[in-house]
């Protein structure tokens, strides 16, 4: 046993101090963190299980898997949402995880007919329509484009719909969890259209997906040529199957229905072609009766991922970390507020992590939690000035009937015993 047992090696003496006084800060609270309160800890004073043995050698697992004591932190569905999982969504777990990148199994999955099996030797991807010279690429040919590096977020349209009437779903993962946050690799798609040569009349381009739904968008010729990529790497591995190996295209910032998956055709045309997915489904009924359509850009938006109803406070009154998410699709975000009651006082929140455009952002905000209940709310600024928005002031705009693009500013309400709910304050 080492003489001083709560000394652990390297640790720096601030770092040290820093905890021990954030033990007698947590008076009357729970002895984590206190020294010598109950008694030896058996967990530091007796030899554990897996001390006393050899672990399992390199190549055990040669696909490495997360810790099983990490198996609940999983893509989760709403069985009662959708009839059927081959046309349905599940959900990032964005309460168990921190930092700004979504790991790669945990990406939520929105698929319209399933996960398509592409063979990527029998995969291609066709550019036609209003070109000089229509084009078939093989994935080499793909790699052989120069390539780029971005990360930007995804998000369904659709994220929140749910709660566009009041609070329903008990749980950031299933009020907020239709977003994941991925570096790509892919190839910017101006210069394969570029390399197919775009004729003047061309305005608009209609990407296609190889899955049986084969979905497709009506996307501004604009936006093609800007920051869209036509992606084959997520988080440095190959996309993975639900994301739309071998290829899937990336339109930063706007809503995730445009990003199609299995991406096999790429038509170029002179106006919008009014297909399925931008007119029945991704837009929104107005009070008039008039549709909203044509909503791409994701606003600004942030949630509070812990303390949330899946992620309650587990150590009572002290010092408690606040952590979420917030992104836009028109930029970065400055500024994050966090109000412990309702939106009647707001506290900046301190911003951690790389801050790049269309991407998440991550947020924390630190306080001495006096044990009374709190109604947690987060509020983003956009590089543009942007504000996001209460519930209330979404509704008075939009009405009752919209599904898409509720990026309204949610309330937890957390109760003495800190057990997190979500409800409605606007
Ligand atoms: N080919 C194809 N692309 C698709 C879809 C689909 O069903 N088929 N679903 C779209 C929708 S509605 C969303 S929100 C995103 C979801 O991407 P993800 O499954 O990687 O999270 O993919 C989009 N691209
Ligand atoms: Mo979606």
């Amino acid at each position: 046993m080492r003489k001083d047992p709560i000394r652990v090696k390297g640790t720096k003496p601030n770092r040290r101090s820093f905890l021990k006084g954030m033990a007698v800060a947590a008076a009357g609270g729970a002895a984590a963190g206190r020294v010598g309160a109950t008694g030896p800890d058996p967990a530091i004073v007796e030899k554990q299980p897996w001390m006393q043995y050899l672990g399992e050698g390199v190549d055990a697992h040669p696909y490495g898997t997360p810790s099983p004591h990490e198996a609940h932190v999983v893509r989760r569905n709403v069985e009662w949402l959708t009839a059927d999982p081959v046309s349905s969504v599940n959900f990032t777990p964005i309460h168990e995880l921190d930092g700004i990148i979504t790991p790669n199994g945990l990406c939520f999955e929105r698929h319209h007919a399933g996960i398509a099996e592409v063979d990527p030797s029998q995969h291609r991807l066709m550019i036609n329509g209003l070109v000089d010279t229509p084009l078939v690429f093989t994935m080499e040919d793909l790699a052989r484009f120069p390539r780029e590096n971005h990360v930007y977020f995804l998000e369904c349209a659709a994220n929140s719909g749910m709660e566009w009437r009041g609070a329903q779903l008990n749980g950031c993962q299933f009020t907020h969890g239709m977003i994941h946050n991925v570096m790509y690799t892919g190839v910017p798609l101006r210069l394969i259209l570029e390399e197919a040569g775009v004729k003047s009349s061309a305005a608009w381009v209609l990407p296609e997906g190889a899955d049986a739904s084969a979905m497709t968008r009506s996307i501004p010729l604009e936006k093609a040529m800007d920051d869209c990529l036509v992606a084959f790497k997520m988080n440095g591995e190959a996309l993975r199957p639900e994301q739309g190996y071998p290829v899937r295209l990336v339109v930063p910032g706007w809503e995730g229905n445009m990003w199609v998956k299995w991406l096999r055709r790429i038509e170029v045309g002179d106006q919008p072609w009014h297909h399925r997915e931008e007119t029945s489904k991704y837009t929104d009924l107005l009070p008039d009766g008039r549709a909203r359509r044509f909503t791409w850009e994701m606003d600004a938006k942030s949630v509070i991922t812990s303390p949330s109803p899946q992620a309650p406070i587990p150590h009572g009154p002290g010092h408690t970390v606040v952590t979420g998410l917030a992104w836009s699709g028109r930029g970065t975000i400055p500024r994050v507020d966090v109000s412990l009651d309702g939106g009647v006082n707001w506290h900046q929140a301190r911003m951690s992590g790389p801050s790049l455009t269309k991407s998440l952002h991550r947020f924390y905000h630190e306080f001495d939690w006096d044990g009374r209940p709190l109604l947690l709310q987060s509020r983003a600024h956009d590089s543009t000035g942007y504000v996001q928005p209460t519930k209330d002031m979404l509704r008075e705009l939009r009405g009752e009937n919209s599904i898409y693009h509720n990026n309204g500013i949610q309330t937890w309400a957390v109760s003495e015993q800190g057990i997190a709910e979500n409800v409605e304050v606007s």
